[in-house]
């Protein structure tokens, strides 16, 4: 067929319902893309497994998707990206309000008409001679008041397998949007992978994005960080709820009480490791237990009593590959056994996957699909990653499908800090637990392009993924102690302080459940700690550490305050407030002003 035919011939439509939609809105905004992008077929995603064996047959067939060993790895893949297409593009996101001070200073801006007119003009034919899917979805448990839908329009199959596994995709989504009536439009093109060609960009006031020229992760699927985070974020704020970037798992102590934690770190920060989390011997041998709702995305509201509830939004999990081991997340090593996507591994030679980090078997090939020669750089990208079912992982909560979602006991916040800030500290209140989470800095990793380990301010480990003005967003965060809700404990962790010699202080994984432990019984009451001006500090004897060999060195950097660095930290939170002029909240610049008294500066 040539461009001119399928100018003219309405494209063929396929799919699950076959005929579209009853809602029109949707028909319409679908019938307009089609117009627009010019493919040869629409096909509408039902969700099925027939459908889903359809897409991987194709897949299969012209190399997007290589069978990995069918004896190890049943129904596992290995997705090989363009190489430069492995990470989000922070620079290339867009917040498009129609002022720019709503987008804040944390986001780049275009206004709505000039980033529609970008984007309209790269999608322009850019699906002539390929199929359109319209993938209809559900972030949250379809039946709760909590979740919310979305359709995400694509060209591109690999988006559609990984959208299957994160969301809940499908028909049920469907009817709840028909039924419902609104949901955030999504329209994606793989487009040339061109970076010069490639735009993240969102128009909150629209509850739409428009994604072109990347195929990956958190650029593509865009019900995760484009839907979930950033215009979920938008939302919340007006509708009272809270769209936040953390991990959420549940905690059984010996006498089977269950608290569930809440927890932001930034990208590569840990999130997928403490959600999985499996006690040391001895606290499993005393009835320990850690069980996941979600690692990577956290919807919250305050419930008739006050408490904060939370669902995870997501489905699947689309977790860093790299460093994970029978060793450090044997949890998640045993989730990704079967039927899961890798993208950008290495594979072994006889065709299973590998990373650095794995702690078995030798690389053959490397991720971009050459014999794998040690000087030119590890086996699998840094930011390498499996998609895989949450439902596969040995420590999912039936509770991630309770429409009614969790009660959070205890907020915590951490970042990646080789030096300065100690394990774990309490926040005085929630005032100063908004502090502590604006504040929060971390070295960048590889999960977005440009230099890696560099330490930046990624409040809340929402830098990259809040939809509006961050001075807005902390004054949102403030506005829940309005004296009725009764809200968690908000605390401050650092599993990466790092010695003289450079190495890790902290042995980190399962045993982070001691720092855990010690925040359950500060929520209970039962756990002692020293009031400092950063908040409270457990002393050694506070926490159980049997078992655990720490130098003199770790047992001073993990417990101890450092008050002339903190003096120097705390001037530049100030530095930062005032970054945000006259919108960033009079409460928290009091309270950097209580703490820097305190300190005596
Ligand atoms: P995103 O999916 O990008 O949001 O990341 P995440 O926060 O889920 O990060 P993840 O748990 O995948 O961890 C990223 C990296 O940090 C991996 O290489 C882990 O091995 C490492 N890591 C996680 N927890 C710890 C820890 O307690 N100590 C140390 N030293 N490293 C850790
Ligand atoms: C992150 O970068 O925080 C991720 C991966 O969780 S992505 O979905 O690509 O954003
Ligand atoms: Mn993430």
């Amino acid at each position: 067929m040539n461009a001119l035919v399928q100018d003219v011939d309405p494209p063929a439509v396929t799919g699950g319902s076959a005929i579209g939609t009853s809602l029109r809105t949707l028909a319409e905004w679908v019938d307009s893309v089609a117009a627009l992008t010019r493919p040869s077929a629409i096909h509408w995603c039902d969700g099925s497994d027939a459908e889903s064996a359809a897409l991987v047959a194709q897949m299969e067939g012209d190399r997007t998707l290589l069978r990995l060993n069918e004896q190890t790895n049943p129904g596992s893949w290995l997705h090989r990206s363009h190489p430069d297409d492995v990470a989000r593009v922070e620079h290339l996101t867009y917040v498009c309000t129609s002022s720019q001070d709503d987008a804040g200073p944390n986001n780049h801006w275009m206004s709505p008409a000039d980033g529609h007119a970008r984007m309209d003009g790269l999608f322009d034919g850019c699906m002539q001679g390929r199929t359109m899917y319209v993938v209809p979805y559900c972030m949250g448990p379809i039946d709760s008041p909590l979740s919310r839908c979305g359709v995400e329009i694509t060209d591109s199959p690999y988006v559609v397998a990984n959208m299957r596994i994160m969301t809940r995709m499908g028909a049920p989504a469907l009817a709840r949007i028909e039924r419902e009536g609104t949901f955030v439009r999504g329209l994606h093109s793989t487009g040339e992978l061109d970076p010069n060609r490639r735009f993240i960009m969102h128009f909150p006031e629209e509850l739409t994005i428009k994604s072109y020229g990347s195929g990956y992760g958190g650029n593509a699927l865009l019900g995760k960080k484009c839907h979930a985070l950033r215009i979920a974020s938008y939302q919340a704020r007006q509708e009272g709820w809270l769209a936040e970037h953390m991990l959420i798992l549940g905690i059984e102590n010996p006498r089977g009480e269950t608290h569930y934690i809440a927890a932001a770190f930034p990208s590569a920060c840990g999130k997928t490791n403490l959600a999985m989390l499996i006690p040391p011997e001895s606290y499993r041998e005393k009835g320990w237990k850690i069980t996941t709702i979600g690692d990577d995305i956290c919807w919250m509201r305050p419930g008739t009593d006050g408490r904060l509830y939370a669902i995870n939004p997501e489905a699947g999990f689309f977790g860093v590959a790299p460093g994970t081991s029978a060793k450090s997340n044997p949890n998640a090593l045993e989730t990704i056994g079967t039927n899961t996507i890798f993208t950008n591994v290495g594979l072994t030679a006889d065709g299973r996957p590998w990373w650095e980090g794995l702690g078995e078997g030798e690389p053959a090939i490397d991720w971009r699909g050459n014999d794998y020669d040690c000087s030119r750089g590890p086996a699998a990208h840094p930011n390498a990653r499996f998609t895989v079912a949450a439902r596969q992982c040995p420590s999912y909560s039936e509770k991630a499908e309770d429409p009614q979602g969790v009660p959070i006991s205890a907020i915590v916040f951490g970042g990646r800090r080789a030096s300065l800030v100690p394990l774990v500290f309490e926040a005085r209140d929630w005032t100063h637990g908004v502090l502590v989470g604006a504040a929060m800095g971390s070295e960048t990793t590889a999960a977005a392009t440009g230099a890696v380990g560099v330490m930046r301010r990624d409040p809340m480990a929402m830098k990259p993924f809040c939809g509006y003005n961050f001075a807005d967003y902390f004054a949102h965060w403030l506005s829940f102690d309005n004296g009725a809700n009764k809200l968690p404990k908000v605390f401050h962790v650092n599993w990466f302080r790092k010695g003289d010699d450079g190495k890790f202080l902290w042995p980190g994984f399962g045993d982070n459940l001691r720092v855990l432990e010690w925040m359950i019984k500060r929520v209970d009451g039962t756990a002692d700690a020293v009031e400092t001006p950063i908040g409270a500090l457990p002393r050694e004897q506070d926490l159980n550490l049997d078992g655990v060999q720490l130098s003199d060195e770790a047992r001073d950097k993990l417990f101890g305050f450092d008050e002339s660095g903190w003096r120097a930290e705390v001037d530049s939170i100030g530095d930062y407030l005032r970054g945000y002029g006259p919108r960033m909240p009079d409460a928290l610049h009091a309270e950097q002003q209580r703490i820097a008294a305190m300190l005596g500066g």
